[in-house]
């Protein structure tokens, strides 16, 4: 919360303009047409992310007569996700979809959404992202050149391995894990005492096919998609992490655009989460159904106390490096 104080401070903007959450940067350079964006996408075409950022699109298109436009890349052939972040910072790339996990290396005050168990549910992380905690890590990412525009949905991230179901932590002693690019999961995977591997998501359906690691962890839809249950069919629902990702514009896009296109931009970002939101919930179920039919065993995990009190380690160890976010970690915790 600080920082998004400090940050409409700093551009001399009140508290009424940052509660909307419009950060109304349109003095800021010339009001060029830019009707041929470029956006990076990590997913396959038919994917909810990918649905949500293509209406995106055509909204944004038809509001603003073809003054804002562009053009959706899916597939990650932009490029790996961390580079694709620095793309879009740099204003190479103008816009992309990001799982606030690799992100935190970039902003590490996005770490805070990358804490296992800190989010009660789907709606709690909904009506955080779209108020005062997402107003404030939007201040922050700001300040590392990318405005958000909508948060999306991503589901539970939960593990799963060639292996055996995972039950207890002990479980995930001495196995291989790939985890997404940052050093906050490889402490996650060493509170259980595996071995964590961070590698690009592109190459883990390889690496678990020819045992470079024994597993990874995911949402449903995400391991579905890659075909990852093809090689790991164990899929063991620990639910450790709710990782929202952002619809985020270069902020050297973003300060390129009228004041009228900037809220056409973000009215469209939002609509099109809300949009992406709902095709989430749909093929959670339909990936789930899919994994099954395909050879999955799925386990519950009866009692996941013992997977928090693990990682509760990783919470000290933030929070002993990150004092000055344990104002935004006790706003989501103690939140209903
Ligand atoms: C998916 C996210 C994607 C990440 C991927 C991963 O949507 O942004 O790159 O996980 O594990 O769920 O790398």
């Amino acid at each position: 919360m600080r920082s998004v104080l400090k940050t409409c401070r700093a551009i001399g903007l009140g508290t009424a303009v940052m509660a909307s959450g419009v950060l109304a940067l349109s003095s800021v350079g010339p009001a060029v047409a830019k009707d041929s964006m470029r956006g990076w996408n990590i997913h396959v075409e038919d994917y909810p992310v990918s649905h949500g950022v293509e209406q995106f699109l055509k909204d944004v298109s038809q509001q603003a007569d073809g003054r804002v436009g562009g053009k959706i890349f899916h597939g990650g052939v932009l490029g790996s996700q961390p580079d694709a972040i620095e793309q879009v910072r740099l204003g190479a790339i103008d816009f992309g979809v990001f799982s606030l996990g690799p992100m935190g290396q970039v902003v590490p005050e996005t770490n805070v959404v990358s804490l296992q168990f800190i989010f009660k549910s789907m709606d709690q992380m909904y009506r955080l992202m779209d108020g005062e905690a997402g107003a404030a890590i939007d201040g922050d990412l700001q300040n590392k050149g990318l405005v958000a525009l909508g948060w999306y949905d991503a589901g539970a991230r939960s593990f799963y391995n060639s292996i055996k179901p995972i039950n207890t932590p002990a479980d995930l002693g001495g196995m291989k894990v790939r985890v997404m690019n940052n050093d906050l999961f490889v402490v996650m995977i060493e509170s259980m005492g595996g071995n964590a591997t961070p590698m690009a998501f592109a190459e883990v359906f390889q690496s678990l096919k020819t045992g470079v690691v024994d597993g990874a962890e995911n949402n449903p839809p995400s391991y579905e998609s890659t075909n990852h249950f093809e090689v790991a069919k164990y899929y063991s629902l620990s639910e450790h992490l709710i990782i929202p990702e952002c619809l985020c514009m270069s902020k050297k896009t973003w300060d390129t655009l009228s004041a009228d296109d900037q809220a056409i931009v973000k009215a469209a970002g939002k609509a099109s989460a809300e949009y992406q939101r709902e095709l989430w919930r749909a093929r959670e179920t339909q990936s789930m159904d899919a994994v099954k039919a395909g050879g999955t065993v799925v386990n519950t995990i009866a009692d996941k106390a013992p997977f928090q009190d693990a990682m509760s380690s990783v919470y000290d160890k933030f929070l002993d490096e990150n004092p000055d976010l344990t104002e935004l970690v006790d706003l989501i915790r103690e939140a209903d």
